[in-house]
């Protein structure tokens, strides 16, 4: 496959990509790094600067396959090219064209040749109980396969949930002893991109990130580049604004639903979730479950997704008002409401809805640590 070379005119629409199309791509991906004005040019000539595209080696074990979905399906064609531009994919089981005994040369033959030069991308999670005889691979406990391959790689990132921590597999009971890759790679540095599915364009920015920068983005405590999780989805919701104000939706479908109003008693644990969703939304059409109507469930977050029900409501991390919605107007004349006022203000404590609710979880807290 030929390199994008956008400073050869008649590449200027390879595949459909215009050069236009490329920079927005590269300039998405320096934003949701957070990185300062510019950077966007500064991927995109690291993008095209480069000899080589680097080689990535992608393992499927116990998943669905969204990570790949959510990677691929986006909603402007020419992106999904830009992605395949962007590494060299050289074995990825969903799709890869061989099969059977054909597809395992291939990996072999992938790991041999790029050894110590390869990305490893691992989706899903391995099964360590009884063996690993939940997940066999060409005839071998997946986890073998992950160990052998991982051994020989650059850099391993695991993408999604499941591989970052075992994800709904992990579910309690567990009972094929699901275990992300963080885990059942102990002493291995593995960047995590958790999400049920991830946003592809973490994955992107991160490996953008690297081939610009020639190092890892800073990661949090559990693996995770900082610049997508390390916010609460609650400080840049759009239903915020209404949060601040007391407004809630009830029920599925009653009228404050139907009006966007916010979704913490319908169980969102947007309040207790790490991740960009709401700033970065979902597959170029500005799509993310809250303003589907549906609260976050917390899937990218061990302890929350999966694991707290969504009939349960969500423990209150930050208070502080939006910095990025305006607040309600609540009355005609232009007013903010008496809840966001009181937000506002700083006496959350003494407002309906949110501050009430922050202040009752806080009380909660404070009798329990003093029983
Ligand atoms: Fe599925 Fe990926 Fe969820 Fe898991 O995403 S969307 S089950 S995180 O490994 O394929
Ligand atoms: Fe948005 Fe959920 Fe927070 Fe409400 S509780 S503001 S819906 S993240
Ligand atoms: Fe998952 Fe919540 Fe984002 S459910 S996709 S972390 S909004």
């Amino acid at each position: 496959m030929k390199d994008l070379n956008f400073t050869d005119p008649v590449n200027e629409k390879l595949k459909g990509v215009s050069r236009r199309d490329f920079m927005k791509f590269c300039g998405i991906m320096a934003v949701s790094m957070g990185l300062p004005l510019g950077a966007g040019t500064q991927i995109a000539q690291a993008i095209t600067n480069a000899k080589r595209r680097p080689p990535v080696i992608w393992l499927h074990g116990q998943e669905c396959t969204g990570c790949t979905e959510s990677l691929l399906r986006t909603s402007h064609p020419s992106i999904e090219h830009l992605i395949l531009d962007l590494i060299s994919l050289d074995y990825h089981e969903t799709l890869n064209v061989g099969a059977g005994h054909q597809a395992e040369a291939a990996l072999k033959k992938s790991v041999e040749d790029n050894a110590g030069k390869f990305i490893l991308v691992v989706e899903g999670s391995v099964p360590v109980k009884d063996g690993g005889r939940y997940c066999m691979i060409a005839g071998r406990p997946f986890g073998d396969i992950v160990k052998e391959v991982a051994a020989k790689a650059a850099a391993v990132i695991a993408i999604g949930s499941c591989a970052s921590w075992g994800g709904w597999q992990s579910s309690d009971p567990n009972p094929t002893g699901a275990t992300g890759i963080p885990e059942f790679l102990s002493g291995t540095t593995v960047v995590s991109i958790p999400g049920c599915p991830p946003n592809g364009y973490n994955f992107m920015s991160t490996v953008a990130y690297f081939l610009t920068l020639k190092k890892l983005p800073e990661l949090d405590a559990l693996g995770r580049p900082k610049f997508a999780y390390g916010r609460l989805i609650h400080e840049n919701c759009e239903r915020r604004p209404h949060f601040d104000a007391g407004r809630f939706a009830e029920q599925f479908g009653d009228e404050g639903h139907r009006l966007g109003y916010c979704l913490y008693k319908l169980g969102c644990k947007g309040p207790m979730t790490r991740n960009n969703c709401s700033a970065l939304h979902y597959c170029d059409v500005g799509a993310w479950p809250v303003n589907t109507g549906r609260p976050c469930f917390g899937c990218s977050e061990e302890g929350i997704g999966f694991t707290i029900p969504l009939f349960t409501e969500a423990d209150i991390e930050n208070v502080t008002p939006s910095s990025v919605h305006p607040p309600i107007q609540t009355t005609r004349g232009g007013g903010i409401s008496k809840g966001a006022a009181a937000l506002l203000g700083g006496i959350g404590g003494a407002a309906i809805g949110a501050g009430a609710v922050a202040a009752k979880r806080l009380g909660d807290k404070d009798k329990g640590d003093n029983s």
